[in-house]
């Protein structure tokens, strides 16, 4: 039987599940044209209408990621194209990753890590003193999913949980704010979970880095789009905001240079969902949501 010609968007995110499981079901097709009804791409690369225009018989884009900002769903609806990603499967590894960060960021593990593989302990000796993150006040802004698997992991451990989201969500006990600046102003670490795209871009601006202040630490395990990345790198260069744990920035792979040196910066390069366990569930949902969609069955996980 024929393989279905089919348009993969190939990124550093992609796995061999991913990769060998599309080569041995689909005619892999490097560059759009007529005839291709379906596209796999990633988070990070998304697809834009310039290149769906370049794709007149597409039905079908899978992305492997829960993020689709980078996917122009407003030119997809418009043309009826399904589109599916990858919830669920990742949410505890992203969450696991955020309580990383919090923990390597107030316990100096990079640093002392450094110290110690450097030979410098002996002859610098001691460290200076980290920061206790038991009953530091945590605000989540974003309560989705991996939101709420964050503040359920947190919550055992911190001085309070709060969070903003659009709309305060049923059925939580945890405090709710009005706004990003109100949550900044009253915690002490501030955790981005929020979706990507035009809705968030830099709802994390320099007004609510400066509510979470010199005390004040951001963890950003979401999208570098956010946050107003510029204003965050302002306010750590000068000490008006204490520190910061990184998982995403606005233009990857660069990252500032500005932050590279700084010692109460953790930088991560998007590792949220990079576990052999995740990656290997997210491209088979994605595999799943290709046949079903050429079997004309239910779509696994449509958006
Ligand atoms: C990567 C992610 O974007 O799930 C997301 O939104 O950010 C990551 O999983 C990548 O697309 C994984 O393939």
């Amino acid at each position: 039987m024929t393989k279905p010609p089919l348009y993969y968007i190939d990124s550093s995110f992609a796995v061999p599940r991913l990769t060998d499981g599309l080569k041995a079901t689909y005619d892999l097709r490097p560059e759009p044209g007529p005839g291709i009804r379906a596209v796999a791409t990633h988070g990070s690369t998304g697809i834009d209408a310039a290149t769906m225009a370049k794709l007149p018989d597409l039905e079908m884009i899978a992305v492997s990621a829960v993020g689709v900002d980078k996917v122009d769903l407003a030119e997809a609806k418009r043309r009826g194209i399904h589109v599916t990603n990858t919830p669920d499967v990742l949410t505890d590894d992203v969450a696991d990753l955020a309580i990383g960060l919090m923990i390597a960021l107030y316990r100096n593990i990079p640093r002392d890590d450094a110290l110690v593989r450097s030979g410098r302990w002996a002859s610098e000796g001691m460290p200076t003193l980290s920061r206790r993150l038991t009953g530091q006040r945590i605000g989540i802004l974003g309560l989705g999913r991996i939101g709420q698997a964050i503040a359920k992991r947190a919550a055992p451990f911190a001085g309070e949980i709060a969070y903003h989201s659009r709309h305060p969500v049923a059925d939580v006990s945890w405090r709710y704010a009005e706004s990003a600046m109100v949550l900044a102003a009253s915690v002490d670490i501030l955790i981005v979970a929020t979706p990507g795209g035009p809705a968030t871009d830099k709802l994390v601006d320099a007004t609510v880095i400066d509510a979470l202040g010199p005390n004040g630490s951001l963890i950003n395990i979401a999208r570098g789009s956010v946050v107003d990345e510029d204003a965050l790198v302002a306010a750590l260069v000068e000490g008006r905001l204490g520190g910061a744990g990184l998982d995403v920035f606005a233009h990857e792979p660069h990252v500032p240079a500005a932050l590279l040196p700084l010692p109460n910066v953790v930088l991560l390069p998007h590792q949220g969902s990079a576990t052999v366990e995740t990656r290997d569930a997210m491209a088979q949902l994605v595999l799943d949501n290709l046949a079903a969609f050429f079997a004309g069955q239910p779509l696994l996980t449509p958006l």
